[in-house]
């Protein structure tokens, strides 16, 4: 067998929600890409018909296929999990659906994959993110640095890459050992793999440019930048619970002003 791995040894894995502005584009740009490769979409339950279209193209082609996920399962991370497991080819990577991971950027994770267990994306500049945006993004690859360091484990340069690949066995242990810990709702399934990845896994890194999303909108909302707190052992659960009780209800937001205003009242008396 070659060294350097070829497109035929790679699945890719798509993890779609209301993707039909992407979706075809997306699966058309990949397979002329890299012609042999299978592509797994895993969708949730889109309303919008991004599965009826892969349902199209995957009759006319049999390297693409899609999974229908349980409803009552709905989350990125599961979705990614799920296509992971029913990867058969040696390597495998994630990958958006809506451009913000450019398509010709995944030979050069694949090109890496032959001498290593994880290649990370790691995204060069975030400018098409809004400013809130970029300095929680830049929290969060702290906090989660500053974790995996404490626990020993191995950190990159973006532990929160919707973009990465890897060998499919490695990962398929992990998470048949170590799934049930995952944060199966959130976004952040790499930090999840990075907490649970042998400590003397094989890692290296690409840079991209991250992009604008092509068609559709954004599914990021404070309950999932949230999550990432969740992945923090107890004590980043325990706050993440206490900020989700403050900053999504309205009648917590009014307590935590409560509070708020009795702490100040306390402090100038
Ligand atoms: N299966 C599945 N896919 C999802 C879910 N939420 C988002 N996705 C997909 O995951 C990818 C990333 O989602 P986005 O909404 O673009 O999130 P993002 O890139 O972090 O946020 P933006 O920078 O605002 O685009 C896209 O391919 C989405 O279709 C979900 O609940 N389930
Ligand atoms: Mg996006």
């Amino acid at each position: 067998m070659s060294r350097q791995p070829t497109a035929d040894r790679l699945t890719i894995i798509l993890p779609t929600y209301m993707e039909k502005a992407n979706i075809a584009e997306m699966l058309g740009t990949l397979t002329s890409l890299y012609p042999g490769v299978r592509i797994i979409v895993a969708d949730d339950n889109s309303t919008d018909g991004t599965a009826e279209d892969v349902e199209a193209i995957a009759l006319a082609n049999p390297c693409v296929s899609i999974i229908r996920r349980n409803p009552g399962d709905r989350g990125l991370t599961a979705s990614v999990m799920e296509g992971i497991e029913n990867a058969s080819t040696e390597f495998f990577v994630v990958m958006d659906a809506d451009f913000q991971h450019p398509p010709a950027a995944v030979k050069k994770i694949l090109d890496k994959l032959g001498e290593n267990d994880l290649v990370v994306g790691v995204r060069y500049s975030k400018m098409p993110l809004k400013s809130i945006r970029r300095h929680a993004s830049g929290g969060a690859q702290t906090l989660a640095s500053i974790y995996l360091m404490s626990c020993r484990q191995p950190h990159t340069h973006d532990n929160m890459s919707g973009f990465f690949g890897g060998r499919t066995k490695l990962f398929q242990e992990i998470i048949q050992q170590s799934g049930h810990k995952f944060e199966r709702p959130g976004f952040k399934v790499l930090f999840d793999f990075l907490k649970f990845m042998p400590r003397n896994a094989r890692i290296d890194e690409i840079r991209f440019d991250f992009g604008e999303r092509k068609g559709g909108e954004s599914k990021l909302n404070s309950r999932i930048i949230l999550s990432v707190l969740r992945q923090c052992g107890i004590l980043g659960r325990g706050l993440a619970t206490i900020l989700e009780v403050f900053c999504t209800s309205h009648a917590g937001r009014v307590a935590g002003l409560f509070i708020l205003a009795l702490l100040a009242v306390l402090l100038f008396l």
